[in-house]
């Protein structure tokens, strides 16, 4: 485990503020890699979580920290100008999960997407309405919670009825057989992954 990742498990705010900034300034390039060790922090706090060692005021201490730390990263992800096509991104009704989808639509920003957010357990009618308003090229949703199934599953049914865009998505919980069920096109095991996925789809 690196000493950031360490220091993220153990909730010490000011070590990883302090290691974020001085790894970014020993190397700029250093952004998606912190970024992953601070994802496999909150992995191994969500499982303390399960096993009654966490609280769920630490999930959101530590959310609070994986936020201030992004804040600090962002501006080092390399950004492109050009514009390579309209995303539009969302946590499903019942899910208040953020982090994840956020990096996702930084991530695509700074590869050239132009990224519509919607935010966070949003209601299907939203979708509907950002998809009409909006015309996306694809539409990418997040669920990190098993309970989110359904709530996944549905907003693709009603989405397909009004779009014949793509569909990505992606959330701790997604795998190919749960893509396969809510019937989505693809699912991205993290962010990059998504990135890529989207530009392959796209073809640009
Ligand atoms: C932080 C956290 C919270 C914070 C969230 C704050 C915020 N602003 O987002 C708070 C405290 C609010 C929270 C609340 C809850 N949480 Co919580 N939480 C976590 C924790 C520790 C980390 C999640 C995270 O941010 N990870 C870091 C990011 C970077 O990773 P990620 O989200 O997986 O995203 C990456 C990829 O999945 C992908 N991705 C994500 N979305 C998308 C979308 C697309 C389109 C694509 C392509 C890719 C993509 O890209 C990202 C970057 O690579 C996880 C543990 C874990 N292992 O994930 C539990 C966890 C997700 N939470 C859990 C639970 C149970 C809850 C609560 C129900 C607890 C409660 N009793 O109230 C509530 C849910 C409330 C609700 N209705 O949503 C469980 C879910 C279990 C399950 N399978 O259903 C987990 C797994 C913890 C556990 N092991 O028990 N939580």
């Amino acid at each position: 485990m690196s000493e950031l990742t360490k220091a993220a498990v153990e909730l010490e705010e000011d070590q990883v503020l302090n290691l974020v900034k001085d790894r970014l300034a020993k190397n700029s390039d250093e952004g998606l890699q912190i970024v992953e060790e601070l994802r496999e922090a909150m992995n191994i706090i969500g499982k303390r979580f399960e096993e009654q060692e966490y609280f769920l005021s630490d999930l959101v201490f530590a959310a609070e920290i994986f936020e201030n730390a992004i804040k600090i990263i962002r501006p080092y992800l390399k950004t492109e100008t050009q514009k390579l096509g309209k995303v539009l991104i969302g946590t499903v009704q019942g899910d208040i999960h953020d982090i994840g989808k956020s990096i996702l639509g930084s991530l695509l920003e700074c590869a050239g997407f132009e990224v519509i957010d919607l935010g966070v357990d949003q209601p299907i009618q939203n979708f509907i309405e950002a998809i009409k308003k909006e015309n996306p090229d694809i539409i990418g949703l997040s669920t990190l919670l098993t309970i989110g199934f359904d709530s996944m599953k549905k907003t693709i049914e009603e989405i397909r009825k009004v779009t014949e865009k793509k569909i990505i998505i992606g959330g701790g919980v997604i795998n190919q057989d749960w893509c396969d069920q809510v019937k989505a096109d693809l699912w991205a095991k993290d962010a990059m992954d998504g990135v890529n996925k989207i530009r392959e789809l796209l073809d640009v």
